[in-house]
């Protein structure tokens, strides 16, 4: 990754090398922690953070299954990351919130532990690849089954949960996919290691239900009002492998990822189709700012005047 000047941490900006924890915190031991991916577009009307009170309040969300009690509100939080970005000066980045049980007792159950928090931000180009966006991915349904709603609940984006995406694309990599699908454990497709999917059918766009205990991808609901604003039918409604293999397209979106086609799945061809570019198309517009549409979707930062000149 690319380093930047500086991290929140805690409510203060540190320099990126002082951002350090002790080997002994909770989270690094169990996976007890939250944390969001969000993206801030270099836009005309200077950078701006898409849909960044949403992303937040899903992080209270998480933490909120954790029994975590995060020790600053969606309003701190949100000044953070603007703060955050304006000291960096850098206008297109990822950023990456994460809160964890820190340092304090060990052993499973969090005995008193502090909860840390901190923010990160750095550019971060196509996460399937630069061709990913025109050519489309290949994916490949894991033998790892996405975890249950009784399992650990992916309503929380928990830190520990990605451990069962990371077995998934790591087994798709190494076996020449780019990516992997993942079946809950009654056989319906969930979603991917960090995506959610769409298929497109005879026009009609269908997703998997929230109930499926996948993340509720910010991006699978922008995509969702988009598709509709633009005269599209969605329904969230279960869908099998054969789903896939039989589409008409196939494509993963996520804050990261954005929107990739699907241009093949466990080696049946589907190809990069017309529908699955026009919402990407829509989708680049609205993040990057050049569709007022969508544009109440965009939280614009003010850039200090010392990271201005820099
Ligand atoms: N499902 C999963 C499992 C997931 O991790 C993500 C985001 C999504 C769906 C899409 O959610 P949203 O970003 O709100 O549209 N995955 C993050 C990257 C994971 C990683 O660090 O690798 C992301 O896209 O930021």
């Amino acid at each position: 990754m690319q380093p930047t000047a500086k991290i929140w941490m805690n409510g203060e900006l540190v320099d990126w090398d002082d951002a350090k924890v002790h080997v002994a915190v909770h989270g690094l031991h169990y996976g007890s922690g939250v944390f969001e991916g969000i993206r801030c577009y270099d836009t005309p009307r200077g950078p701006a953070v898409f849909r960044l009170r949403e992303h937040l309040e899903r992080l209270h969300n998480s933490a909120k299954v954790l029994y975590m009690e995060l020790p600053f509100t969606v309003d701190e939080l949100r000044r953070g990351v603007h703060d955050l970005i304006a000291a960096n000066g850098i206008p297109s980045v990822y950023v990456r919130p994460i809160a964890f049980y820190g340092y304090g007792e060990l052993g499973v159950a969090t005995a008193g532990n502090p909860v840390e928090v901190a923010v990160i931000s750095f550019p971060w180009g196509a996460y399937l690849g630069e061709e990913s966006q025109t050519k489309g991915i290949t994916a490949k349904t894991s033998s790892w089954e996405r975890v249950g709603p009784n399992v650990i609940p992916h309503v929380a984006k928990a830190t520990g949960i990605y451990l069962n995406s990371m077995l998934a694309t790591t087994e798709a990599r190494r076996a020449g996919y780019d990516e992997a699908i993942m079946l809950s454990h009654d056989g319906y497709v969930a979603d991917g290691p960090g995506e959610n999917i769409f298929v497109v059918k005879g026009g009609v766009l269908r997703t998997p239900p929230l109930a499926m205990s996948i993340l509720p991808g910010i991006t699978r609901d922008s995509i969702i009002q988009i598709a509709q604003d633009l005269g599209y039918r969605v329904e969230e409604s279960l869908l099998i492998r054969t789903d896939l293999y039989l589409a008409d397209e196939v494509f993963m979106v996520g804050t990261a990822t954005e929107v990739a086609p699907v241009r093949a799945v466990d080696d049946r061809e589907i190809g990069v189709g017309p529908v699955t570019l026009e919402l990407q198309r829509a989708y680049a517009d609205t993040v990057n700012g050049r569709s007022e549409r969508w544009s109440q979707w965009l939280d614009v930062v003010e850039m200090s005047p010392s990271a201005a000149e820099a």
